[in-house]
């Protein structure tokens, strides 16, 4: 028999190719290193630091699956590794690192002309430019198929009218992905750049959650967009689902790392505290949540890890993505409000990191889809019957 390893009961570092723990373990040291001590004060005051992307660029950590324009090639495992670690500080910097990776980098290298990923990845991966996301709107989220954004076409490009809500990094962005309809009602993407006539991008005040990552609208008001922002290989939903696929995918790594802080946070404040005369973890009901936090963890990371080398297969469906982050999410933030739970009082302070990752995961099961939508996604794969509408 094997030794049982508490912290990793799968032997998860095992699974892993020698570059992948190189990534592991150069996130987790920056993670821990330059994002953990800033991050209180960084939710406390809801400010995000624009240089974190210049500190990522550095590392190689953004837009790393891609190959070539000075990013660094590689596997989608060693993405959601990263994923892991940085949430294992914070969702608000894992959101901003996967939004400019996943939602920016990866449609202009996948959908994008020759030109255009020479114009905008090397700086994207560099950190030089912050790019955000456009698919949400004010009336349409869990349904970006009825969206009112409009692209009418015009002599050399189009003129874009409409608005985006709830945009990761759109304040700080210099290059914005958007998604609008053409006049034929089909769904196309177009880059906007900073400086653009008719285009803003206020800040979105008051969040009680994901405060270290700014989050704002894109309001756009007879934008003239040139033809060679369009995206020209992409049309439909298909496109920014694409987008999404890859994205999710780094979520449900994400969540786990949020939801493993927290887990070892509740060991040691369970072990360090004494009540009625003992320490706390000595009782029955706390070790039957620890080993809950830890069976939940291990099984969410061993489900992501095999979701995430299918995909470097090749092999991956959308609806596994679906079920490894409705389960990863979901089970995520019910570790975090536990962990919260058996912190009692101290657990609502920011000394600690539990009310933080709980606040943060009430978003992060919600963006991307949230947890009941991916679970109609599940439903209509099994059953063939449509429940949307
Ligand atoms: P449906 O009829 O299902 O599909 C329309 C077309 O899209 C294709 N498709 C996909 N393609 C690739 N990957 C996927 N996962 C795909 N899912 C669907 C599909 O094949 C079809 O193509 P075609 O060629 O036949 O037209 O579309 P529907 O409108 O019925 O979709 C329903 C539903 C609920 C599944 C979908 O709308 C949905 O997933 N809603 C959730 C919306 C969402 O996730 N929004 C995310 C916004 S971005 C964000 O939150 C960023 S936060 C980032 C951060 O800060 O970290
Ligand atoms: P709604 O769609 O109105 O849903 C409300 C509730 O109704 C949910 O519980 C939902 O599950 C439920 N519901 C909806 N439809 C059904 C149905 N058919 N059956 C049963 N229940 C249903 N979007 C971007 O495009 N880019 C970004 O960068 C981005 N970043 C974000 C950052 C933050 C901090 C937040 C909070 C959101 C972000 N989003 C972003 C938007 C996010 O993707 C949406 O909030 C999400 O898709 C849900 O849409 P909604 O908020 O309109 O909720």
């Amino acid at each position: 028999w094997g030794k049982f390893d508490w912290q990793d009961p799968f032997l998860l570092r095992d699974q892993l190719s020698e570059e992948e723990v190189m990534v592991m373990d150069t996130a987790n040291a920056y993670a821990q290193e330059k994002l953990a001590p800033r991050v209180r004060e960084s939710f406390r005051s809801e400010t995000t630091d624009r240089e974190i992307f210049n500190e990522m660029g550095e590392l190689g950590l953004l837009g790393p699956m891609i190959e070539g324009y000075g990013c660094s090639g590689v596997s989608s495992v060693s993405y959601g590794l990263i994923a892991r670690e940085v949430e294992r500080v914070d969702s608000g910097y894992r959101s901003m690192m996967s939004v400019q990776s996943s939602l920016v980098m990866y449609p202009i290298y996948t959908y994008g002309s020759e030109a255009q990923r020479e114009k905008y990845l090397p700086k994207l991966a560099t950190g030089e430019w912050v790019g955000c996301f456009g698919l949400t709107e004010p009336d349409h989220g869990s349904d970006p198929g009825g969206m009112k954004s409009r692209a009418k076409a015009t002599d050399g490009g189009y003129i874009l009218n409409g608005a985006k809500m709830w945009i990761t990094n759109s304040p700080i962005a210099d290059v914005f992905v958007v998604w609008a309809k053409t006049e034929d009602g089909v769904i196309r993407g177009f880059i906007l750049e900073k400086g653009m006539e008719g285009l803003s991008a206020p800040k979105i005040e008051g969040k009680l959650a994901l405060r270290a990552s700014v989050t704002g609208e894109i309001v756009m008001q007879d934008v003239f967009v040139p033809e060679e922002n369009l995206l020209p290989n992409v049309e439909g939903l298909k496109g920014p689902f694409g987008c999404l696929n890859s994205a999710r995918l780094g979520i449900a790594w994400g969540a786990l790392g949020a939801a493993e802080d927290c887990w070892l946070a509740a060991r040691e404040y369970t072990m360090g505290r004494t009540q009625f005369g003992r320490p706390l973890a000595a009782n029955q009901l706390i070790q039957f949540k620890l080993a809950q936090m830890q069976t939940d963890i291990s099984i969410g990371l061993q489900g992501v890890l095999r979701a995430t080398q299918l995909k470097d297969q090749g092999r991956l469906a959308p609806e596994l993505i679906s079920m490894m982050k409705r389960n990863n999410c979901t089970k995520a933030l019910d570790i975090a409000r536990t962990a919260r739970d058996m912190h009692g009082g101290n657990g609502i302070s920011d000394e600690y990191p539990v009310m933080r990752h709980m606040l943060n995961l009430e978003v992060v099961n919600t963006y991307e889809g949230t947890a009941d939508i991916h679970a109609l996604i599940l439903g209509r794969a099994q059953t063939g019957i449509q429940a949307f509408f």
